[in-house]
C-alpha cells in the first residue's frame, strides 16, 4: 500500500507513535510519505520506502495567523497525486483532520478517492479538541473520517461523552518496538549519574502543565528523604523554570539532572530504576510505556488510559492525581528492598511486552485494508 501519514514531528507522543508506526509499516512492505512542517524527530533513515514531504507555509505579514492547515491540505492534494498514494492516515484531529478532509474533497473533483484514516491521540480530544473554540470542526472531522481509532479505551470513551460522534471508533493502542529496547547495553553509564547507592528516578515530558510537574519533584523530594536518589528530568517545555525554582527552594537542585529534549531516552531509561507520571490526563502513556519496556517500574496518577498499561501492584503502582503522600509511599516501597525492585523490574518488561509492535501494526493495516474496501465499494 501507498500510504500518507501527517503527524507532529515533533518529540510528543502522537508524533513518535506515529514516525514508529511508519518505519514499521515500511518494513513490512509499504510505502510511506510522512507529509508534516519538519522531519519527524525518530524518522532518521529515508529510504525508497520511507519518503518525507516538508509543508512550508511562507511567513506573509498580512496573516496575524499562518494558515497551516491550507497549506497542508494543498501538499496533500499534489503528494497523493504525484506518489499515487491510497490512503492517508492522520494522527491528532486538529488540525490534520480537518485539512485531510479539505485535501480529499478537492481530490475528489479530479476524479480521485482517498478515504483517510484519523487516530486520536488524547489532547485533540481532552484537552483541546473539546474547547467550544475547536468542538465543532473537531466533530465534524471525526465524522467525516473513514475511519478513527483511539490510543485507548479510556480515549475512546472520552471522545464519545465529549463529542457528538456518529463514526465507530476503533481501540488500537499504542506499542513498543522491542527491537530497539533489546540493545542490551553494556555500560549504562549509570555511574555518571550517580553513586552506587544512589537510586536514579527519572520523568520523561514535554513538561507542559498537564505533566504536574510541581508533582514529580515533590515525589522525588519525598524519596529523597528516606533513600539517596537522583531525579532525571528529561524534556523541555513552560514548566522548566518553575521546575528548577522548586529544586532550588527544596534545596535538592544538586540532586536533580535537567537533561533537555534527549534523542538517547533507552540510554536514560536503561540506567533508570523508576519512572514518575503523576499527569493531570494522560490518554495512554507512552512515556510509560516506553519506561516499562526498558525494565523500569512505574509510580503514576490512575487518571485516563494510564491504568491500561501501568498494572497496579505488579508494573508499579497507580495513585489519585496530586496524592504525592502515596506516591511517595509507593515509590519507597519499589526502592527498598532490592529483591523487590529486581521483581517490579521483571513484571515491568513482562507487562509491556503485550504492547509488542508486532502485534499492533497488523491492526492499523486491516483497518487500511477495510477502508480501502469500504471506499472502493461506495
Ligand atoms: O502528552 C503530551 O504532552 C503529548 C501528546 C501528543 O499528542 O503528542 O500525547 C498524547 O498522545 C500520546 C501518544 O498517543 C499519549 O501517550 C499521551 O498520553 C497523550 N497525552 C495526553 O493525553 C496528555
Amino acid at each position: 500500500m501507498k500510504i500518507g501519514i501527517v503527524c507532529y514531528p515533533t518529540f510528543g507522543g502522537s508524533g513518535v507513535v506515529a514516525t514508529e508506526l511508519g518505519l514499521s509499516l515500511s518494513k513490512r512492505g509499504h510505502e510511506v510519505h510522512f507529509i508534516t512542517y519538519k522531519q519527524p524527530v525518530r524518522l532518521e533513515l529515508l529510504s525508497n520506502k520511507v519518503h518525507f514531504h516538508e509543508v512550508n507555509v511562507p511567513e506573509y505579514p498580512l496573516f496575524h495567523y499562518q494558515p497551516y492547515e491550507l497549506a497542508l491540505s494543498s501538499k496533500l492534494v499534489d503528494m497523493v497525486k504525484f506518489h499515487g498514494i491510497e490512503i492517508l492516515h492522520v494522527h491528532y484531529a486538529i488540525p490534520h483532520a480537518y485539512a485531510a478532509y479539505m485535501a480529499q474533497k478537492m481530490l475528489r473533483e479530479e476524479g480521485i478517492y482517498v478515504p483517510i484514516v484519523t487516530t486520536l491521540h488524547g489532547t485533540d480530544i481532552t484537552l483541546v479538541g473539546s474547547h467550544p473554540f475547536y468542538k465543532t470542526a473537531v466533530t465534524f472531522s471525526i465524522n467525516k473520517s473513514d475511519a478513527v481509532t483511539s490510543v485507548s479505551q479510556s480515549l475512546k470513551d472520552d471522545t464519545l461523552r465529549l463529542f457528538d460522534i456518529k463514526n465507530d471508533l476503533e481501540v488500537i493502542t499504542n506499542f513498543i518496538d522491542f527491537s530497539k529496547y533489546n540493545l542490551a547495553f553494556t555500560d549504562c553509564q549509570r555511574d555518571m549519574m550517580a553513586s552506587e547507592d544512589e537510586k536514579i528516578i527519572t520523568h520523561i515530558s514535554n513538561l507542559r502543565p498537564v505533566k504536574r510537574i510541581a508533582d514529580v519533584i515533590k515525589v522525588f523530594y519525598g524519596i529523597q528523604k528516606q533513600i539517596p536518589a537522583k531525579l532525571m528530568l528529561v524534556g523541555e517545555g513552560p514548566e522548566r523554570e518553575m521546575a528548577e525554582e522548586l529544586c532550588e527552594s527544596l534545596g535538592i537542585i544538586e540532586k536533580v539532572v535537567f537533561f533537555g529534549k534527549s534523542n538517547e531516552i533507552d540510554k536514560i531509561l536503561c540506567f533508570s530504576d523508576l519512572f514518575l507520571l503523576p499527569s493531570e490526563t494522560e490518554s495512554f502513556g507512552l512515556a510509560a510505556l516506553e519506561a516499562m519496556a526498558s525494565r523500569v517500574p512505574v509510580i503514576s496518577s490512575n487518571t485516563g488510559g494510564i491504568p491500561e498499561v501501568n498494572v497496579q501492584g505488579v508494573s508499579g503502582f497507580l495513585s489519585d492525581v496530586g496524592d504525592i503522600d502515596d506516591m511517595v509511599k509507593n515509590a519507597v516501597y519499589i526502592l527498598g528492598d532490592s529483591k523487590r525492585l529486581e521483581e517490579f523490574k521483571s513484571n515491568a518488561k513482562k507487562e509491556a511486552s503485550k504492547f509488542d509492535i508486532n502485534q499492533i501494526v497488523p491492526q492499523y493495516e486491516a483497518i487500511y485494508q477495510q477502508t480501502l474496501t469500504k471506499c472502493l465499494t461506495l
